[in-house]
């Protein structure tokens, strides 16, 4: 049987980030200094007990889906097809505005939607926001999302045109179309996209797929088994996936993204692939303050704390969207997992009725963000970083 479970330590030989070491083949939730939270069979998790960790039972998985992946939780939240149907909408009702690409095809063919937004002039500032490269994380697709829908309906406001004028923004809310088709029909709690692996498991983990780093770490958080959550895949950019994107931001030369997650309410940025910080002291200075900006912001609106940390402080993983962004290009790169905190407020499987809240907390911190890297003096051509 699949369980969910709270593992902690109160031996400083035996810390929790040990675990994270050793092939067991978890699919770990949420990871704290003094919790871990993990879904795995009944075998790993009686190891883990007799390492000397405590287990504490949160809930079966069977039992966690009754509770929460109910008929209701669905409704409200985006399929590919009716993302595509409100994205082509979108695009159709603001002509002047907007244009809708195809960046690519996923690996069972399905389109990967991308809506530019704003000034079309060459030298403009560009941003790239993305959401969903996790199929589970159905309210990742839904804040990108809101963001087109709010920069075309309150276009012709002054702030909203300003930012229209001055900056052009690219909106991804859909990555992994194939997972995410997979975890409405088949499986809620399916991550990774649906490549056929040659083990005969199924999927690759996007955030683990792109070039920089790639595959310099094997372990649980980023995995070279196959059928592991976390499995990178067999080369730096095998899927079509990550491969759109890769196109995307090597022609477009964004100023700055955000990568939409779920959950745990936190706003990261690199490195993950080393606990090291970013060696450019402008660059480390700037990132960790934009984050904790948005976090700021964020808080303001209904109280709810979203961290600001170095991704790898959540845990190590290489060839994850931002480090290959940053480490790549030098852009200023976010990734932020959105609601809830915990998995006993449901994790993943996040109400409906929670949306609306996550886009309103989420809506200042994005126009944060934005407002400050369109108002930043241009960087320099050499701006990618000295690792
Ligand atoms: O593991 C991931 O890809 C992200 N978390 S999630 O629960 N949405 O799967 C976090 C990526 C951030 N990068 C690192 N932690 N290194
Ligand atoms: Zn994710």
């Amino acid at each position: 049987m699949e369980l969910i479970v709270e593992v902690r330590s109160d031996d400083p030989t035996r810390p929790l980030s040990n675990l994270l070491r050793i092939p067991l083949g978890l699919d770990v939730w949420e990871a704290n200094a003094d919790r871990l939270v993990l879904r795995a069979d009944e075998a790993p998790i009686d190891r883990i007990r007799k390492m000397g960790y405590q287990i504490q039972q949160i809930v079966p998985v069977e039992a966690h889906l009754s509770t929460f992946a109910t008929e209701v939780s669905r409704e409200g939240y985006h399929s590919a097809q009716s993302l595509e149907d409100d994205m082509r909408q979108l695009a159709e009702s603001r002509p002047d505005l907007a244009a809708l690409h195809e960046i690519g095809r996923s690996v069972e063919g399905r389109p990967i939607w991308a809506l530019q937004l704003g000034e079309r002039q060459a030298g403009t500032r560009k941003l790239l926001f993305m959401g969903c490269h996790h199929a589970r994380e159905w309210i990742a697709v839904e804040v990108p999302f809101l963001l087109a829908r709010e920069l075309i309906e309150q276009a012709d406001t002054p702030e909203m045109s300003r930012r229209l004028t001055q900056g052009q923004f690219w909106i991804v809310p859909m990555v992994n179309p194939d997972g995410h088709e997979f975890s409405r029909t088949d499986n809620r709690l399916w991550r990774k996209n649906r490549r056929r692996n040659p083990d005969g498991s199924i999927g690759v983990d996007p955030n683990r797929n792109y070039g920089y780093m790639w595959g310099t770490l094997d372990i649980p958080t980023s995995s070279h088994v196959p059928s592991d959550e976390t499995y990178v895949g067999p080369r730096a950019f095998s899927e079509p996936e990550t491969r759109a994107v890769r196109d995307l931001v090597a022609i477009q030369k964004f100023a700055g993204l955000i990568t939409y997650h779920s959950f745990s309410q936190l706003v990261l940025y690199p490195w993950g692939y080393t606990a090291e910080e970013i060696k450019d002291p402008v660059d480390r200075a700037t990132l960790s303050e934009l984050a904790r900006g948005m976090s700021e912001c964020i808080c303001q609106v209904h109280g709810k704390l979203y961290t600001p940390q170095p991704s790898s402080q959540l845990y190590p993983t290489a060839g994850d969207t931002t480090d290959w962004t940053y480490g790549e290009y030098g852009i200023p790169s976010f990734t932020i997992e959105l609601r809830p905190k915990t998995v006993e407020e449901g994790g993943f499987i996040l109400p409906a009725s929670a949306i609306r809240p996550t886009w309103e907390e989420n809506r200042p911190a994005v126009f944060y963000l934005v407002d400050r890297l369109l108002e930043a003096p241009a960087r320099a051509e050499a701006a990618v970083p000295s690792v």
